[in-house]
C-alpha cells in the first residue's frame, strides 16, 4: 500500500495515523501538491493529496474516503462505530476538523500572496469559520459527544486539525478558553502515531 502525501499536510496526518494505529504497512510516496512538478494527478485528478493506492492497483482519494476504505479493511482497533447513526456522528466530526484544515490552509495560502493582494476580509472569514468550529468541538467534549480519552477517526481528526493550527500558527489563541480541546490534543499527541507524523520544524 502507499500513501501519497505531503509531511505538511493534516489531511495526510489523518491518514499515516489511522494506518499507524491499525498496525497497517504502507510506504509514504512524498509529493508536494503546490510544487510546479509534482505527480499527485496521476493518483488524483484533483491534485491533492492524501491519495491511497492499494496493492490491488485501486487509487483512493480524499481523506474521508480513504478513511472508509481503511475502516473497511477490518482491522483492529475500530475507529468508527458499527451502529450507522452513531458513526454518521464519528464522520460529522471529521468533516467539522476537516473544515478547520480546509480554513487553516485557505490562510496560509492567502498570507502567502504578495502583502497588497491580500485580502483582509477573506482572512476574517476563515478565522470565523476555525473559530467556530473549534467553540463547537469544545462543546462537544463538554456534553460527552467526544472524549479526550478515545481514539477514533472523530478525535484523530480533531488532533490533526489543531496541530496544523500550532504548526503554522494559525489562530495561535486557540487554546484560550477551550480547556478540553487543548486536552484532547495533549492527549494524542503523546501517542506513538502523532509523534511519528508531526510536521518538520522549518
Ligand atoms: N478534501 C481533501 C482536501 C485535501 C487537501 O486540500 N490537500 C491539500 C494539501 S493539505 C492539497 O493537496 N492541496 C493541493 C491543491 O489544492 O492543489 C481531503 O480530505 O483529502
Amino acid at each position: 500500500m502507499k500513501l501519497i502525501g505531503s509531511y505538511t499536510s493534516p489531511f495526510v496526518r489523518k491518514i499515516s495515523v489511522l494506518l499507524l494505529e491499525k498496525g497497517i504497512t504502507f510506504e509514504f510516496v512524498n509529493e508536494q501538491p503546490y510544487n510546479a512538478e509534482n505527480g499527485v494527478a496521476q493518483y488524483n485528478p484533483l491534485g491533492k493529496v492524501p491519495a491511497l493506492l492499494t496493492d490491488d492497483g485501486e487509487c483512493w482519494f480524499d481523506s474521508p474516503i480513504i478513511a472508509e476504505y481503511i475502516e473497511l479493511l477490518g482491522i483492529a482497533p475500530a475507529m468508527v462505530p458499527r451502529e450507522p447513526k452513531a458513526a454518521l456522528t464519528v464522520r460529522q466530526i471529521e468533516a467539522l476538523a476537516d473544515g478547520i484544515m480546509d480554513a487553516a490552509l485557505a490562510s496560509v495560502r492567502e498570507q502567502a500572496r504578495p502583502a497588497a493582494q491580500q485580502s483582509e476580509t477573506e482572512l476574517l472569514r476563515q478565522r470565523e469559520k476555525i473559530n467556530r468550529s473549534l467553540d463547537r468541538c469544545e462543546q462537544l467534549l463538554e456534553d460527552g459527544s467526544v472524549k479526550t480519552d478515545t481514539l477514533n477517526l472523530a478525535t484523530i481528526a480533531i488532533a490533526c486539525a489543531v496541530g496544523y493550527l500550532n504548526f503554522r500558527h494559525v489562530s495561535p489563541g486557540w487554546c484560550v478558553e477551550r480547556p478540553l480541546l487543548v486536552k484532547l490534543a495533549e492527549t494524542l499527541f503523546q501517542r506513538e502515531s502523532f509523534a511519528r507524523t508531526e510536521p518538520p520544524k522549518a
